[in-house]
This record gives C-alpha cells, structure tokens and sequence, in this order.
C-alpha cells in the first residue's frame, strides 16, 4: 500500500482509520474523503488531504483515485443497522451501489478494496453460538441484506476480474473519538460516557442479550493487517469473522462498576433495536482469520474497559 483513500473518514471506524494509517504510510499517502456536511475538522483535517467523496458517484472517486495515485481503498460508508431500516433504499444505495462504484474504479485503476461487513450479515437461522466463517447467511435487516451483498459482490470483483477485495465481518465496535451513528451495539459505547458524567445509564438492550464486541484499536489492527497480508494465503476473502470479546449489558455494567463504584443502569428495551440484537450471533469462530492472516485481539473488557474510563475522563 502506499497511496490509500479513506471513503467516509469522518465516521466512527474512518476518523480513527485514517490517522492510523497516516501514522504508518505517512499523512500525505492517506486522503480523507468526507461527504458535504460530514467535514473533517482537527487533526483529520490538517494532517493530510482531504476530497469530497460521495460513494454514489462513481466519476468523483475515480477522479480522487487518479489524482492521488491511489492504490488501496478502504471503503467505510454504509448506514448502521438501526438507521437502515429507517431508510432502506439509501442503505441499500450507499451500502451497494457505492460499493458497486468503488469496485468498478478499482477495476479500472489497479485498486485493493476493503469493505467492512458485520455479524450483521448473518441471520436468526444462523448458528448462533461459535458461528462458522461459512455457513448461512439470510439477514432480515437491510442492513445485513445489504452487508451480504457487498460480501458477494466483492467475491465476483476477485474471482471474475482480479480485483484485489478483502473484508472483515466487524462485530459492535467500541471506541472514544467519534461516537457511533445509528447502531444496535451503540449501547456497549453509550454507557462508558454515562459512566464518566456520572449518569444512570438507560439500557436499551435486554438482559443477557450477548453481542459480538471489539475495541477500535483492534478493529484497526484487523483491517489494516487484512490489507497487509500475503494474497496467497487467503483461502477466504469477503469476509473474515473476526472476534475479541461477547458479553451482555450486565456483564459490561459490571466491569465498569468496579471502577465506578456507584455507577447505575435501568432497562428500557427499544423493541427495533432487541430484535436486530437478538438475530446476531452470540459468538464467532475467528479460526479462519487467525490461521490465513495472524489475527489476534489485543483487548478484552477489562483492559478496554480501563482504557476506556480513562481516555473519556480525560476527553470530557
Ligand atoms: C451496528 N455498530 O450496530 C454497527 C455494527 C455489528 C454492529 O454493524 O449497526
């Protein structure tokens, strides 16, 4: 990789993305591309170039792509899981159809393309503990219909025209930069900043609902390892299961409370946002990802846990 383009760099994964991968490629190889209304501000914005990027538009990528040499596109823009099934078609179009776009530039130009999927991806008939890197995968949200998708389509990108496509399948990922827009797993970020203010913290998941979770700095670590692999020993492609940790809220509210000793949490369960969390795995087999590319987890809830507390007391 030496030039990359970040498609939606002012989102959760994206902010942080770019600025690790700026540390390791150098801030001018990365470009930061935003859409009107989402511009980067601060380091993200002086620390290397920055385009307006609408995945929808195919000849704006591809002008970016040329200009900047682009080798390596790392294509975050999709809406979340709970956004989505407010606004399906824009899911669809964002999360697809800019796929799509991407992809075809990619084609034409020589790109690797990375697309994060989701456990989102897999569906009620899934296994739904240790879920298998292969097995079925029918999704009843938009947002996992459309994370299939992207997975299948970015397979035919490889198998019929060669282009270079990787994927993970991201699990609720927690992080202190920029917070998450529209997610089921928002919780697993939301209590950390009630914790730190000194709030109850209102549960909008039931109790014992277990979810797939994974600190930033491992999400990170994943995709850019990902990228980084030798292609020849990729069995698989799009997309790797990848874990570090599963719990359930009171699991989470307990490993805070110990450092926040009068932390408290009610629940008030938002049916939409339960029924998406109760058709998502409880754990995954990450066998695959760990044997093709070395993918190993730095984090579990306590050590994240800890860093958590103290970045946000820090930043609030
Ligand atoms: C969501 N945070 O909740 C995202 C993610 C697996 C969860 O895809 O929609």
């Amino acid at each position: 990789m030496k030039n990359i383009l970040v498609i939606g760099a002012t989102g959760q994964i994206g902010s942080e993305l770019t600025l690790e991968l700026r540390k390791r490629y150098g801030n001018t190889h990365v470009v930061a591309g935003y859409i009107q209304g989402a511009e980067p501000k601060g380091e993200l914005k002086e620390s290397g170039p920055t385009e307006i990027v609408d995945v929808t538009d195919q000849e704006v990528i591809e002008a970016v792509v040329k200009k900047y040499q682009i080798d390596t596109i790392y294509n975050l823009a999709a809406l979340l899981s709970v956004v989505a099934e407010s606004k399906p078609k824009l899911a669809w179009k964002i999360g697809v159809d800019g796929l799509w776009n991407v992809l075809e530039v990619a084609r034409m130009h020589g790109c690797a393309v990375f697309t994060p999927s989701s456990i989102g991806s897999f569906g009620t008939d899934t296994p739904h503990t240790q879920t298998p890197q292969d097995t079925i995968q029918r999704p009843r949200t938009m947002y996992g219909i459309s994370k299939v998708t992207t997975e299948l389509l970015s397979d035919y990108y490889y198998t019929k025209y060669g282009v270079d496509t990787r994927a993970v399948r991201f699990p609720g990922i927690i992080s202190n930069v920029t917070p998450p827009g529209g997610g089921t797993t928002d919780y697993a970020v939301d209590i950390y900043y009630s914790a730190v203010k000194g709030e109850k913290f209102v549960c909008p998941i039931g109790e014992g609902t277990l979810m797939d979770m994974m600190y930033m700095p491992d999400a990170l670590n994943a995709a850019i390892s990902l990228m980084e692999a030798d292609p020849t020993k990729l069995v698989h492609r799009n997309a790797f299961n990848i874990a570090s940790m599963s719990f359930a809220p009171e699991t989470i509210f307990a490993a805070i409370k110990k450092h926040v000793p009068g932390f408290e949490m009610t629940y008030e369960v938002d049916a939409l946002k339960q029924s998406i969390a109760n058709s998502w795995p409880d754990s995954l087999d990450d066998t695959c990802a760990r044997n093709e590319w070395g993918w190993k987890p730095m984090y579990d809830l306590e050590s994240m846990t800890i860093d958590m507390l103290q970045k946000l007391r820090a930043k609030l």
